[in-house]
């Protein structure tokens, strides 16, 4: 039985995706989960059928991590539960518009940078005193291979994911002396609702983001934050960027079409 048995992992944005993946994956492995995103009755779905099948404990809270106020609310909320966290997924995070930055919608800006840097470093702030206190625990940041490469109408978001890498490299400095780790999970293409939210809820452009090859799963990263979660306590495995075999590079990707 995995160490992280009968502890507690916090996964924002467990409502669809990679984020939901990873809490089925901890919750088969007996790991009880705190989950935060906005949408409540997909969180309460979630949770009622996790604990009826698997019997973990599971705590929601709805939080927007763009909300400061409402991150403090789900960690005081957390607190009083008297849990600390062993594992911190910082996984809620999206794409929101596709276009040169000359036309871009400075809404789509600040709706990502609001999300994937600042909703970030808001739960990591609020949330890794209380690890660092028990001096244990992993951070787990899910970057992308858009933090790698910036390819052409990625502007902001590349921006976003680039700020994710520096800050999973900050964050791995700033704990030397501790025992807790920190890794980047960088995904390639991966189905999940990320391309319709990009696209604002146009579906059938989002299915074209994914034809003619086999895309991750979010089960597939789900098993990577797994793995990475269990490795032996002296290895710190900071960086793990996975794509679908059909894809080299955010340019290069075997498409049957
Ligand atoms: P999904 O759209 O399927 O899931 C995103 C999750 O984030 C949802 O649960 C959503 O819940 C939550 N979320 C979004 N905004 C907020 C917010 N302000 N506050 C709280 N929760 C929020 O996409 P993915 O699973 O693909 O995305 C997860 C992460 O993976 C993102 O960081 C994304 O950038 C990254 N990624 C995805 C790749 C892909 O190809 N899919 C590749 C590389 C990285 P709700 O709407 O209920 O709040
Ligand atoms: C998501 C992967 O290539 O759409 O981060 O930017 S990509």
């Amino acid at each position: 039985m995995s160490d992280l048995a009968n502890t507690y992992a916090l996964i924002t944005g467990a409502t669809s995706g990679i984020g939901k993946a990873t809490a089925y994956k901890f919750a088969a492995n007996k790991v009880n989960l705190i989950l935060c995103a906005r949408r409540q009755e997909r969180m309460e779905d979630i949770a009622t059928d996790i604990t009826s099948r698997f019997g973990v404990e599971v705590l929601i809270h709805v939080t927007d991590v763009r909300n400061k106020q409402e991150v403090e609310a789900f960690h005081a909320y957390v607190q009083s539960q008297n849990i600390v966290p062993s594992v911190l997924v910082n996984n809620a995070g999206l794409a929101s518009g596709k276009d040169k930055l000359q036309a871009g919608s400075v809404d789509d800006w600040e709706q990502m940078i609001d999300t994937n840097i600042k909703g970030l470093l808001y739960v990591t702030r609020t949330f890794l005193p209380d690890m660092i206190a028990k001096n244990n625990g992993h951070v787990i940041n899910i970057g992308s291979t858009a933090g790698h490469l910036v390819y052409p109408e990625g502007n902001v978001y590349n921006a976003t994911k680039y700020a994710v890498k520096a800050l999973n490299e900050g964050i791995n400095l700033d704990l030397v002396g501790t025992n807790l780790r920190c890794c980047s999970i960088d995904p390639g293409a991966c189905e999940t609702e990320f391309s319709v939210v990009r696209f604002h809820g146009d579906e059938s452009k989002a299915k074209k983001v994914y034809e003619g090859f086999e895309p991750l799963h979010p089960e597939d990263i789900a098993d990577a934050i797994w793995y990475v979660c269990n490795a032996p306590k002296h290895v710190n495995i900071t960086n793990m960027v996975v794509y679908p075999t059909a894809q080299r590079n955010v340019f290069v990707m075997d498409r049957k079409v």
